[in-house]
C-alpha cells in the first residue's frame, strides 16, 4: 500500500493593492485533490500571512512529496510603478529546492500566461496551464512519467526542450471549501471573500488574457453548490460580502437568473460584486441580481469613445455605457468604470471624446489604466510586432505596454481632473481620497465609500 501522501500549496501572491486577494485557486486545487482521494495530507501556505524564514522552518520540520505554488501575478499592470513579481517567485522556488526534495509544480494566472518564459527561468519539475484540477490530480496520483505525454496542460522539459501540451477539456464541475485559518485574514484585511460562478471567456478583447488562462468556452457551476458554501461562510464566519472572479459575471444570463434565484431562496443576505460587461445587460436582470444581493458593479468599460471601443474590439457603444451607468443611479447599484487610456489606435479626438462623455456618467468612480499591457497570444501582440514596437514574446515578461504615440501622457491626470469626476489613476498612494480611506481603514470595494 501507498504511503500517505504530503502536499504543500504555496500562494507566493504578496501584493496587497488594492487589498489582499484571498488565494482561491489553491482552495479549488485542494478541494478537487481532496475530493478525489481523502487520503492526502494537504497543507496550505500563504505568503501574506508569513514569512519567507516561517516557509525554510516549515520545509525543515516536514517533509512534503509535492510543493505546489500558485503565481497570480506576473506584475502590477500599473505603468506609474512597474512592479514584476517573477524575481520574487524564483527566491521561493529555490527556497523550496534547497530545503525539499519534492517534486515541484507551478500554475495560476500568471504562469499560464507565460508559461514557457517563467518555466525557464524557474526551473520547476512540472508547469501546468489553466485550470490546474484534473492535470495536478493525474500527476500526484501518478506511479511515474509516462502521464507527461498525454496529460492536457503540462508544461515539462524533454531534454532542451519545453514542450506545453494543449488542453482540450475542461472539468464539468467544481466544489469549493475556504481554508478554514485563512478566512479571518482576508475578512479583516479586504472586506470580502470571493469565489467563481463560471469559467471562461467568449470574447474577443484585442489586448486580453482572460480566454487564454480560463479558455473561451463558459462552464457554469451548480447554483445550490455555491450557495451552500455561502451560507456556510456567512453562519460560522459572518462573511456577508463577496466577490464573484468571474472573467466577466453577466455572460450567460440564463444561468445567472437561477444563480440569483436560489441567493434570493436561500435569504442568505450576502452582498456581492463582480465584473460587468456592457453586453447582456439590462434593468430586469439587474432588478433580480439587485434583490438577490449584487450592490457592486466593475464594468469594464475601456473607452468611451465609439471609435476607440472598435479599436479595442468591444462589441457595445458609449450610448450603452450610458444607459447601463443609468440603470445601475435608477436601482442604487455602486459601479466603477474600468478604462484603459491610450491604448491601440487612441487619439487625442478619441481621448477627449472619453473625457467629455464621462461628464455624462454620474455617481461612479473611473479607474483608468494607462496604455495597454502586451501579452502574447493576443491580437495586440501581433499588432505590436507588426508595428516594430517588439520583436517576440521573450521580451514581454517585464512589463511592456502599448501606448499610442498620438497622444500626450504626461498631461491625462490634468485632464481627468477637468471633468469634475472622480478618477483614480493606478498610482493609488498619490491619490489623496485613497489616502484618507486608508487613514480611516476601510476596506473593501473602495469606491463604495467614494460616492457621494
Ligand atoms: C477577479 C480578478 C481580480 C479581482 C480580485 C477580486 C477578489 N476579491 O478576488 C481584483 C479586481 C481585485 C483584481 C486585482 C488585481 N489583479 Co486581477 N484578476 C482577476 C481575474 C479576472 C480572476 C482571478 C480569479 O480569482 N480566478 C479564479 C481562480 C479560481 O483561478 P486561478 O487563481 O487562476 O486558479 C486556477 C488556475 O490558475 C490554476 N492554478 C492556480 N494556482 C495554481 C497552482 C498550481 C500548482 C497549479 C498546478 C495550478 C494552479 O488552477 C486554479 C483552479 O482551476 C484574473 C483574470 C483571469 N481570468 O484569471 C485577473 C488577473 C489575475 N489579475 C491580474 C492583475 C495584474 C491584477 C492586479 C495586480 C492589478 C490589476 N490591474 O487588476 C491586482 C492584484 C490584486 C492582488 N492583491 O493580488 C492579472 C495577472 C497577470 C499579470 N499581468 O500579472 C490577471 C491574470 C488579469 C490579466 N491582466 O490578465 N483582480
Amino acid at each position: 500500500m501507498d504511503s500517505q501522501k504530503n502536499i504543500l500549496f504555496i500562494s507566493a501572491n504578496i501584493y496587497c493593492e488594492p487589498y489582499p486577494v484571498y488565494p482561491l485557486g489553491v482552495s479549488y486545487l485542494k478541494t478537487y485533490l481532496l475530493q478525489k482521494d481523502p487520503s492526502l495530507n494537504i497543507s496550505v501556505f500563504d505568503f501574506n500571512c508569513a514569512s519567507i524564514d516561517d516557509f525554510v522552518s516549515l520545509l525543515q520540520k516536514k517533509t512534503f512529496d509535492y510543493i505546489c505554488a500558485s503565481f497570480r501575478n506576473i506584475d502590477d499592470t500599473n505603468i506609474y510603478a512597474q512592479n514584476s513579481f517573477i524575481g520574487w517567485y524564483k527566491k521561493i522556488i529555490t527556497t523550496a529546492r534547497d530545503n525539499s526534495n519534492a517534486t515541484i509544480i507551478i500554475g495560476g494566472a500568471g504562469f499560464s500566461i507565460f508559461p514557457q518564459e517563467i518555466f525557464n527561468d524557474i526551473l520547476p519539475d512540472y508547469g501546468i496551464i489553466g485550470e490546474g484540477e484534473e492535470t495536478l490530480y493525474r500527476i500526484i496520483e501518478s506511479k511515474d512519467r509516462s502521464f507527461e505525454k498525454e496529460l492536457e496542460g503540462l508544461v515539462y522539459k524533454n531534454g532542451r526542450e519545453i514542450i506545453i501540451n494543449p488542453r482540450k477539456s475542461n472539468i464539468p464541475s467544481i466544489e469549493l471549501q475556504f481554508e478554514e485559518n485563512l478566512i479571518d485574514f482576508y475578512w479583516k484585511k479586504s472586506g470580502m471573500l470571493n469565489i467563481q460562478t463560471k469559467r471562461g471567456c467568449p470574447y474577443n478583447c484585442i489586448y486580453c488574457s482572460y480566454p487564454i488562462i480560463d479558455g473561451r468556452k463558459v462552464r457554469t457551476f451548480d447554483p445550490e453548490r455555491i450557495v451552500s458554501v455561502l451560507s456556510y461562510v456567512k453562519e460560522k464566519y459572518g462573511i456577508d460580502y463577496v466577490f464573484f472572479t468571474d472573467s466577466i459575471f453577466n455572460i450567460n444570463n440564463e444561468y445567472n437568473t437561477q444563480v440569483a434565484n436560489y441567493l434570493i431562496k436561500s435569504n442568505l443576505k450576502v452582498r456581492w460584486g463582480a465584473y460587468f460587461s456592457h453586453n447582456s445587460f439590462d434593468r430586469e436582470h439587474l432588478e433580480l441580481f439587485k434583490a438577490a444581493g449584487l450592490t457592486h458593479i466593475e464594468f469594464g468599460t475601456d473607452s468611451i469613445s465609439d471609435t476607440q471601443l472598435k479599436n479595442y474590439r468591444k462589441s457595445f457603444t458609449v450610448d450603452q455605457i450610458i444607459r447601463n451607468s443609468q440603470i445601475c443611479n435608477d436601482l442604487g447599484v455602486y459601479f466603477a468604470h474600468f478604462l484603459i487610456l491610450g491604448g491601440y489606435g487612441e487619439t487625442e479626438t478619441t481621448l477627449e471624446e472619453t473625457f467629455k462623455n464621462s461628464q455624462l456618467i454620474d455617481n461612479t468612480v473611473f479607474f483608468p489604466y494607462v496604455g495597454m499591457r502586451i501579452y502574447p497570444g493576443t491580437e495586440l501582440f501581433d499588432k505590436a510586432v507588426s508595428e516594430g514596437r517588439i520583436k517576440d514574446r521573450s521580451e514581454l515578461l517585464n512589463p511592456v505596454y502599448y501606448i499610442s504615440e498620438n497622444i500626450a501622457t504626461d498631461t491625462l491626470k490634468e485632464r481627468a481632473a477637468l471633468t469634475g469626476k472622480r478618477w483614480i489613476f493606478p498610482d493609488f498612494d498619490n491619490s489623496d481620497v485613497v489616502n484618507r480611506l486608508r487613514q480611516r481603514n476601510r476596506k473593501g470595494p473602495l469606491w463604495e465609500y467614494l460616492r457621494q
